[in-house]
């Protein structure tokens, strides 16, 4: 396994692993100067495998789909579930189980891989680009570029969790989403395709609310923690989806991404998981996952994740931070 590092003129640095892709660090300085890592990582490669999807590249398909079933052109397909009958985040062979080939262009860290339908199960043999890139401005960008030799799906993301405080959970911070409806769910956590004003309940993150106390409202009000897919208003690509801000530490990431989704993740059960912060506890991160609807082609109104046959297609995500 490799790591690769790159570091700005204003002590912001970002490191990826070829393990998932996955976004192993982002340090920020709080007010103290001190650059901290804001993503939940963990110490060992032995730790990556054994918890799935931490800060890791997800694909083809970010989400659900139910029944690992849906049609492109009439054409049904099968592909792998991996939650029950449910295939979750590309399934049990989705790029966050694929080691990449990692590599320097620039000052760019650029991870490649081909994947075999045979592989996957998805329809189409596809070569995918993942490449990160950290500005002088602080900003980092991560996109995910693929083609196919046959029409399959294509909706990534990057499975960030983030905790921007130099503590033990996310509780003194604040989040911000545009965002005026959220999906409802099945009790499989497939979606039901109704959209759901937030309008008055705890999926109102529309002004900065309080993760903590976000969090309590859920439990009492919904009866769970926050694992939701929020559907993100109609907006210019250069105004952020999202934003989470630290007050104690000063440091605060904006989301921008032409995405419609950003999935919502306060995992309530990190018991067992050693992270470099220490070992898992509640509420330790929060997952911030920008994407396309989940199981797209199986709702109308849902729009398109097709990537045609021979065709490339670019999905970006940036995430910049102020301090
Ligand atoms: C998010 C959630 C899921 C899952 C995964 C690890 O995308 O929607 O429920 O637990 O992350």
């Amino acid at each position: 396994m490799q790591k690769f590092t790159v570091t700005n003129d204003h002590d912001v640095s970002i490191s990826a692993i070829t393990l998932g892709a996955t976004w192993k660090a982002f340090n920020i300085p709080g007010k103290d100067g001190k650059p901290e890592n804001v993503m939940l990582s963990m110490p060992s490669s032995d730790e990556y495998m054994k918890n799935q999807y931490f800060c890791q590249a997800i694909g083809r398909t970010a989400g659900r789909i139910t029944k690992g079933t849906f049609s492109i052109n009439g054409q049904e397909y099968h592909v792998d579930a991996n939650e029950g009958t449910t295939t979750l985040h590309g399934g049990p062979h989705g790029f966050n189980t694929q080691i990449w080939n990692g590599a320097f262009d620039g000052d760019s860290i650029v991870f490649e891989k081909h994947i075999d339908s045979s592989e996957d199960s998805f329809p189409g043999n596809i070569d995918v680009k993942i490449t990160y890139t950290l500005s002088d401005d602080n900003e980092v960008t991560i996109s995910y570029t693929a083609k196919s030799d046959a029409d399959t799906l294509f909706n990534p993301t990057q499975h960030a969790y983030f905790n921007l405080s130099d503590g033990q959970n996310v509780y003194g911070q604040s989040l911000q989403i545009n965002a005026d409806k959220y999906l409802e769910l099945n009790k499989d956590k497939t979606p039901t395709g109704k959209m759901v004003a937030v309008d008055d309940t705890p999926y109102d993150f529309r002004d900065p609310q309080n993760i903590k106390l976000g969090i309590d409202d859920m439990k009492a009000e919904v009866g769970h923690t926050y694992d939701e897919v929020y559907v993100i208003n109609d907006h210019n690509d250069d105004d952020p989806i999202a934003t989470l801000t630290d007050p104690e530490s000063g440091r605060s990431v904006a989301i921008k991404s032409n995405r419609n989704v950003l999935v919502v993740f306060t995992p309530d059960d990190l018991d067992g998981v050693k992270f470099d912060r220490g070992a898992g506890v509640p509420h330790m991160g929060i997952a911030l996952e920008a994407q396309n609807l989940p199981d797209t082609p199986n709702h109308e109104g849902f729009g398109s994740v097709l990537l045609p046959k021979g065709e490339e297609k670019t999905y970006s995500i940036s995430y910049k931070a102020t301090f």
